[in-house]
């Protein structure tokens, strides 16, 4: 991590590979309560309307979710639902007592109250961390909550590689309640210093160029390039774009950095299998908090 001497060759932060392991540890897990004669846990997805995006994305997690032993059940609206539609569908979940985890994709079609939807969902089954009691206790580094499911991966990944986060400068580039926020209170949380970039910050490549963590949540086509990354930086790249060939890419211009950042992910196979798997950590504490069958095997949420 030295300025001095950067690294020859930018280590790949294999995140299908960490996901696997989380998706598996959360297996294990399960198995282990089955065997002591409790009920499998519950992830409940809500699709409203055909965004093809998130049908792949509820898809992989209700895959994923079945694959260590999770109970899925989908519920898919058409894109005309009702608000109140909606609403009444999360009441019967809230109260379903074989659900643990109620997941609404976003974004929802326009002409539905997002805020409600998201306020209405029971804080104890929000395995996506967005309801403001949630939001709260992040904030406030209460335990007893629920992080969002993207921050936390990252978080795991910076981790599983190693990374002391107290007292190194991180910068989170983008500040959605989805991802840069949350992702800034994590990195604060850990004695990181953080800054937050967003669309009206200024000079933002001499910002990030002074950051040893750059977390990248934007949205645009490998808008991150070498001349925003210091030489032995980590970069975590959360974007996830159609890129001008078609292909899936990051914010970050991957080759581009090379040689110059210590380690980063890619895109795909990075950040967005760990999403997933987090969801699955999330529902099992879901379940265990329930259930009252917390054991050392548990992860604890940060
Ligand atoms: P979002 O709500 O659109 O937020 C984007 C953020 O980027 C905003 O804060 C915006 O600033 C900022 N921004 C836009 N242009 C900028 C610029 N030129 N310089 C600096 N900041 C700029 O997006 P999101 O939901 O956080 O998602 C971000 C990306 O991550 C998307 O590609 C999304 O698909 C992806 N994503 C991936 C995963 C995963 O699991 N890998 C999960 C969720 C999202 P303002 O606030 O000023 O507008
Ligand atoms: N928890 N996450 C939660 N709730 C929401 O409402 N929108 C949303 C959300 N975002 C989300 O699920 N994002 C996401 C993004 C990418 C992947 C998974 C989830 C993912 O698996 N990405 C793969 C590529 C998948 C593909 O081929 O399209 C990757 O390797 O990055």
């Amino acid at each position: 991590m030295s300025e001095q001497t950067p690294s020859t060759t930018t280590r790949v932060i294999d995140g299908k590979l960490a996901a696997e392991r989380v998706r598996q540890e959360v297996a294990v897990a399960v198995a282990e309560r089955r065997t002591r004669g409790l009920r499998a846990p519950g992830l409940a997805t809500v699709l409203v309307g055909a965004d093809p995006a998130s049908a792949v994305y509820v898809r992989n997690k209700r895959k994923a979710a079945e694959g260590a032993g999770i109970i899925s059940v989908h519920h898919e609206l058409p894109a005309e639902t009702t608000t109140a539609e909606l609403l009444a569908c999360v009441a019967a979940l809230n109260v379903d007592d074989t659900v643990d985890g109620i997941l609404v994709q976003l974004p929802l079609p326009k002409h539905i109250d997002e805020h409600a939807v998201l306020v209405a969902i029971t804080p104890a089954k929000d395995v996506d961390g967005f309801h403001p009691d949630n939001v709260a206790r992040l904030a406030m580094g209460l335990k007893g909550g629920f992080v969002p499911c993207t921050p936390l991966g990252c978080l795991r990944l910076l981790d599983d590689e190693g990374v002391t986060l107290a007292g190194l400068h991180a910068v989170v580039v983008g500040r959605s309640n989805i991802v840069g926020k949350p992702m800034a209170s994590l990195l604060l949380q850990r004695d990181a210093t953080v800054t937050i970039a967003h669309s009206k910050t200024k000079n933002l490549a001499e910002l990030t160029r002074s950051a040893d963590i750059v977390v990248a949540a934007v949205g645009r086509v490998k808008m991150l390039g070498r001349e925003h990354i210091k030489p032995g930086a980590i970069v975590i790249d959360v974007g996830i774009n159609r890129g001008a060939d078609g292909k899936l890419c990051g914010d970050v211009d991957f080759d581009a950095i090379q040689g110059i950042a210590l380690a980063a992910t890619p895109v795909p196979g990075g950040v967005g299998p760990m999403t997933i798997a987090m969801l699955l950590q999330n529902t099992l504490t879901s379940f265990d908090r329930a259930t009252g069958s917390l054991t050392s095997t548990a992860k604890k949420a940060p």
